[in-house]
Parts: structure tokens; sequence; C-alpha cells
């Protein structure tokens, strides 16, 4: 089943009338505070955010999986999958491959069945911390010890050769950036030598980056911990920028919300990568204890919201053109259902942004007067942006409301129908 604007509009058609007036009344508060909606719309409308293939399925923890039903079978499915989110939000014009969970015999026909849907691909995501046939020869090596970080060569070797067969494909599909998120580091105090193991990391990285194609870029995405639960080799924010330094110029650090220990300032390290041109991209979720993948904007709006007015400064009263994507675990919602409301909360938190006085607010740091910056902040944060929203949504031809559309165009039950209650995707 593909969803169309023409179903969208008329499932929607009882929503028109409140939603002129609602965007009518948006608009004039909107200029009462000095800005103008239609920026802010055609802002939102432009904004793209990539789903990742694996997150159309249902996720699941140590703990097991709970199936959900209709779940997409194979690689093309997921893209099928992607194109229903995007007809509903407009704004995830492409799709995160993961390999070895998505592994194509046929890239060329991969990438027309994406371009007959209006799909681009974003960034790969290669994986050398789990075992796998086509990633360690059939078991003859193994990642168990680490990957780029592992004492014997030939490990290391394997895990550089996996990379750059994902740099591969992604050349085929015409991908542009790499996503290296590593398992490496250690369980036990005394495993190994934090120094050989980030040298080795970092040799890895820098070979891998030297064999980029032109207009390629590699993000260095680090994480506390998990699967490591003493030391991960890239653990935060200054080891991930020492490692794409190390690397060269293609290399650039990817912030993955979840991705930090409690209490981190998440805006100041998006801050602080942006001031020396090394950041690379997001993976937006949410988390409340640790890297709970939830969906973004759930637990914590205001920290998102105050990244999202990182992102617009930098870009200078507009989103930077930077990798983003969704990396969100959904273990109980309907996958399509989860990826809408994240799609919904991050045009949410940049149109928030967008409010902002900016130049009002620079104004009132520069007069040491933090209570008046309190106030620009706030009536940003306060305001109810979400006409404006389901507006830039209506001009790309997407749904006012997005999971309600979804139900009662049927899509899961379709999805049912064609692909059976017992299909599983494939993935975590
Ligand atoms: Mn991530």
């Amino acid at each position: 089943m593909r969803i169309t604007t023409e179903a969208i509009r008329a499932v929607e058609e009882p929503l028109d009338a409140n939603h002129a007036r609602d965007l009518d009344h948006a608009s004039d508060l909107a200029a009462r505070t000095g800005v103008d909606a239609e920026a802010v719309i055609s802002e939102i409308c432009r904004f793209s955010v990539a789903a990742p293939s694996w997150a159309v399925g249902t996720g699941g923890t140590r703990f097991g999986r709970f199936p959900g039903v209709g779940e997409p079978r194979t690689t093309e499915e997921k893209l099928d999958d992607v194109a229903a989110l995007h007809a509903l939000t407009g704004a995830n014009r492409t799709v995160s491959l993961h390999v070895p969970w998505d592994d194509p015999d046929d890239p060329a026909a991969l990438r027309a069945h994406a371009d007959d849907l209006g799909l681009g691909f974003d960034a790969m995501n290669s994986n050398t911390f789990q075992d796998n046939p086509s990633t360690t020869g059939n078991g003859r090596i193994s990642y168990k010890f680490g990957s780029f970080s592992h004492p014997d060569p030939v490990v290391r070797a394997h895990a550089l050769e996996h990379n750059l067969a994902v740099v591969e494909l992604g050349v085929a599909l015409g991908a542009r950036a790499i996503t290296v998120w590593l398992g490496d580091g250690m369980n036990h105090p005394g495993q190994a030598r934090f120094v050989d193991q980030f040298e080795r990391v970092a040799d890895g990285l820098h070979a891998l980056h030297d064999a980029l194609p032109d207009g390629w870029q590699m993000y260095t995405e680090h994480k506390p911990y998990e699967p490591t639960s003493y030391a991960s080799v890239n653990p935060d924010w200054g080891s991930s920028l020492l490692l794409a330094e190390r690397a060269g110029p293609k290399a650039k650090c990817l912030v993955d919300l979840g991705h930090h220990l409690p209490g981190t300032n998440i805006e100041q390290v998006v801050s602080r990568l942006a001031m020396v041109g090394r950041l690379g991209g997001f993976h937006f979720n949410d988390s409340k204890y640790g890297d709970d993948d939830l969906t973004v904007g759930s637990i914590n709006p205001y920290q998102f919201f105050l990244v999202a007015l990182e992102l617009v400064d930098i870009g200078g009263g507009r989103m930077p053109d930077i990798g983003y994507m969704i990396d969100a675990s959904h273990n109980l919602k309907d996958p399509l259902e989860d990826l809408a409301q994240a799609t919904d909360q991050i045009q949410l938190a940049i149109a928030q942004a967008l409010l902002v006085d900016r130049s009002a607010l620079a104004a009132s740091q520069d007069a040491c007067d933090p209570a008046l910056a309190a106030e620009h902040l706030q009536r940003a944060y306060r305001f109810d942006v979400r006409p404006l929203v389901a507006e830039a949504r209506r001009r790309n031809g997407a749904a006012l409301d997005p999971v309600s559309t979804f139900r009662r165009l049927g899509y899961r039950d379709a999805a049912v129908a064609e692909r059976g209650t017992e299909s599983v995707a494939s993935g975590l």
C-alpha cells in the first residue's frame, strides 16, 4: 500500500477548517512577537531527517523482544515503510541503512526501488559490534575482544575491509557518508591499555578516511558505555573529536542525544564541535536513565529545544546542512507511529528555536541581563507552534495529523494482510 497526498486530503478534510483558524491565530501571535510565521513554515518545509532502516521494525532489549505485526521482511519493504512515513510527515526523504542487517544482493535494483518511492540514501552504518557471517568470514575471526582496537592485526584488517565494503555499497546507492559507531572497549579494568586501544582505533579510522571517495564524510559516534561496561574507546565528544582530527578533514563527530552520561550539557557539546568545524550529524532520541532510545522530545523537550536553538544559531537562522537521523527503538509503539511522532517533535523544536528573537537574545547577553534572556527563550518555548508545523506538512503534501491519519488509512492492516503477523524485521 502506498500513501498518497490525495488519500491523506480525503481523510483529513474534516480537519481543514479548524486548521485554518489555528494557523491564522498562530501567525497573528508570531507577528506580535516580531516573528515571520511564513519564514518558520518554509524552513520546516525544507527540513528532512533520515529514517533508519532498522527502526521500521520493533526493537527489543537484552531481556527479549515482542515483535509487532506486519513488519517489513526485506530491505525493499523497509523502504516501502519509510515511504509511507515520509508521505505522512513530508520530512523523511532519506533512509539510513545498516550493514549487514541490510545487505542487498542487487544494490542497483534497491536504488531503483528507492527512486521509484522518491527516497534517497543517507549515511551508511557499519557494524563491527557483533559477529555475523558476512562481516567476520563465517566465524574465522571474532569481534568479541574488539574490532579496530583488537590486538590481532588480522581482526583489525577485517574490520577495515567491512567498513570499506559498506562505503562501496553506499557509493552504489548514492549515499555520501558512513557512520562508525564501535562497540570497542573494555569490560574489565586491566583488560587492555587505554592508549593501545585508542591508537589502533585512530589508525583504523585514518585508513578508512583515506579510502573515502570524493565528497564523502565519515562520522565518529561516541558512547560512554554499553556494550562495554568499563570503558569505551570512544566514550565522549572529546575522544570523538580527537579521533576525527586524527582521521582527517572528512571526519566529523556525530552526536547521539542518548550517548551522554546523565547531566551532560549536550547543547554545549554541540556548540563546541561546531565551533571547531567538526559537527557532522545527529542521532535523535531521548533518554531517562541511559541510552534508552526513547522518542525524541518525550522526556526532556526543553533540553531538545536548547539543542535546536544551538543548531539554528550555527546555521545562521536555519538548520545547518549536516546529517540528521532518528535513532530510536520502538519496543511498544507501532514503529511508524513512533517515527512520525519523533519527526513531529523535531519539527516542533526547530519551529520553537526559529521563534527565538536571536538579535534580542544577543542584546540581553551583551547587557548581562539573564532575566531578559530567559524571557526570550520562554516566549518561544511556550509558543504553540503545532499549527505552523502542521501547515508545513500540508504544504509538503503530507498530513496535518500524521498518527491519526496513519491509523485511518489502515496502513498497518494492509501490511499485515501482505506480510502476515509473523514477519520479523532484521536488526536488533
Ligand atoms: Mn546512534
